[in-house]
């Protein structure tokens, strides 16, 4: 039976992959590493639960010993808007950390490591509607940068050292169980959370910034669908485009606004409007589809009714 330890799993995705893989493999197979304890409420009495933090080598060394960890997925990143506030930072979690992780994965000789990319590798110059797998890569946000440098790590390691190293990138994820944290794609859950505690959004891009997002459990199925894949049917490894919606602000808004028909919203553009900017529009990705059949259940519509139900139902009990 595999041992997987999720690092970063009291983050937006970490949280509910942590709970999904545990369904899957059983509880006591699933290791959560957090930064700290009291980030972990959510995974409370699951299962295993270490402080894992990706700079520290020698600690996940003995996190991976103490509980024979054959595969890793790495979860732990600086996003967009926080990166551009500490690029130094950035680098160090996203890089340094993703190198020992890869280097903990070759010397124990694992079965897998899973680090997710980003539509943050494309830049201005990449072609922004329908953007394509292989293209001009030339991001304009550190934490593009490090994305990009980790995918071709990521593929090194594959060539090199025949390494199992897989990876997708994400769009802009929304979710309700916890919040994302400092990307310039939050708006698109703050909208949710907003609307349904004051009915009103001042949202932080504008109304036509147009960007390619994915639900919640699409983005399980995905990260899931990726690991369980046949190797040996893989092409490419740690660079898959995975598309679900695409959607400009003012589509969002009016997505909400035909469930909550008193939501108003306004648009008061600041510095994460550039990075937006910056990133394209759609992705194709029919390379994943083709590969290991990637295919998306939610759209806009079915997204917006399932938020604002889960978040609704918080609110009514006092929770949010
Ligand atoms: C961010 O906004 O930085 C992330 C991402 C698209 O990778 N959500």
């Amino acid at each position: 039976m595999t041992k997987i330890l999720v690092i970063g799993s009291a983050g937006q995705i970490g949280s509910e992959l942590t709970l999904k893989l545990r369904g899957l493999y059983g509880n006591n197979n699933v290791i959560a590493g957090v930064m700290e304890l009291k980030a972990a409420e959510k995974l409370d009495g699951e299962g295993p639960l270490e402080i894992v933090d990706v700079l520290d080598r020698q600690g996940l060394v003995t996190v991976v010993r103490k509980h024979g960890i054959d595969s890793i997925i790495n979860m732990a990143a600086i996003l967009s808007a926080t990166g551009e506030k500490n690029p130094m930072l950035a680098w160090d979690v996203n890089m340094n950390g993703l190198i020992n992780v890869l280097e903990v994965a070759r010397e124990f000789k694992m079965k897998q490591v899973l680090v997710p990319s980003s539509i943050a590798v494309f830049g201005p110059s990449s072609p922004a509607d329908h953007t394509p797998q292989e293209t001009i890569l030339k991001p304009a946000t550190i934490y593009g940068i490090t994305k990009v440098a980790g995918e071709l790590l990521g593929d090194y390691y594959v060539k090199r050292y025949g390494l199992d190293v897989r990876g997708l990138r994400y769009p802009g994820i929304i979710s309700h169980m916890t919040l994302p944290g400092g990307g310039a794609t939050d708006y698109a859950v703050e909208i949710y959370y907003e609307a349904v505690k004051n009915k009103r959004y001042t949202c932080f891009v504008n109304k036509d910034t147009r960007l390619p997002m994915m639900y919640m459990p699409d983005c399980l199925k995905s990260t899931i669908d990726l690991m369980q894949a046949d190797f040996s049917r893989l092409d490419h490894h740690c660079d898959y485009n995975v598309g679900a919606m695409s959607f400009s602000a003012g589509e969002l808004a009016a997505s909400v606004k035909k469930y909550i028909p008193e939501f108003e919203i306004t648009y008061s553009p600041d510095s994460r409007q550039a990075i937006a900017d910056s990133w394209p529009n759609s992705v194709d990705d029919s390379l994943a589809r083709e590969e290991w059949g990637w295919e998306p259940d939610y759209d806009l519509d079915s997204m917006t009714r399932d938020m604002l139900r889960a978040i609704g139902e918080r609110h009514d009990k006092g929770l949010i």
